[in-house]
């Protein structure tokens, strides 16, 4: 027998290519520059960045969630980081660990410039450059930010375990071992002195 359709078609989407828009996303949450303070590394270029834009959004994420919270039923979203910089630092999302480090996950991007930026608990962090058509793979317990390095929107697709859960009281807490700052010659890692 053929599942009802209602219950596979809320959860189903388009995704609008020109735009990168999800169609029906369950959830959808824009975070501005304020609502990143202790994540960027420089504390007065910050709200120095908060007054002279009124507040940025710096990405917007769009998900389709199921509410069967269990650990292997798969959601996934969009995300939009828009282009711009903190001081030095680029453009980027929070970042997380998974609560539950089983629970891996899939970036493929859509549009843009950037990478991810990957780091084990003990601060180990490595950064991969991302373009349309590339896709990374995440291990269960690195944590992971997309980082914005072109002028434009730096599109993703994320594919994970619903039950996979977001920690992000390290990250808030230290950031990442590495910062991923722009200048002329392009973007570059550099060491976090949060993290000496
Ligand atoms: C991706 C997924 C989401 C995540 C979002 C933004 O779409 O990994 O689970 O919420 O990016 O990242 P963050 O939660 O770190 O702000
Ligand atoms: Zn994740």
């Amino acid at each position: 027998m053929l599942p009802d359709r209602d219950m596979l078609s809320d959860l189903s989407t388009h995704l609008d290519l020109d735009r990168f828009t999800l169609r029906n996303p369950t959830r959808r949450r824009e975070v501005t520059l304020s609502s990143l303070r202790g994540y960027f590394s420089a504390p007065a270029a910050l709200e120095k960045a908060i007054s002279d834009t009124g507040d940025a959004v710096v990405y917007e994420v769009e998900v389709v969630e199921p509410k069967e919270q269990a650990p292997n039923i798969l959601a996934y979203g969009v995300t939009r980081v828009f282009p711009g910089r903190v001081g030095n630092e680029c453009y980027m999302t929070k970042g997380h660990f998974h609560a539950d480090p089983t629970c891996t996950e899939i970036y493929l991007a859509l549009a843009g410039r950037g990478g991810l930026l990957q780091m084990t608990r003990d601060g180990r962090s490595f950064f991969q450059e991302m373009r349309a058509g590339d896709a990374v793979y995440v291990r269960g317990d690195m944590a992971h930010r997309l980082v914005n390095t072109g002028d434009d929107a730096f599109v993703t697709w994320a594919v994970y375990p619903v039950g996979a859960g977001h920690d992000y009281s390290t990250i808030a807490e230290r950031g990442f071992s590495s910062l991923v700052v722009g200048d002329e010659s392009g973007a570059h890692l550099a060491p976090n002195p949060r993290w000496a």
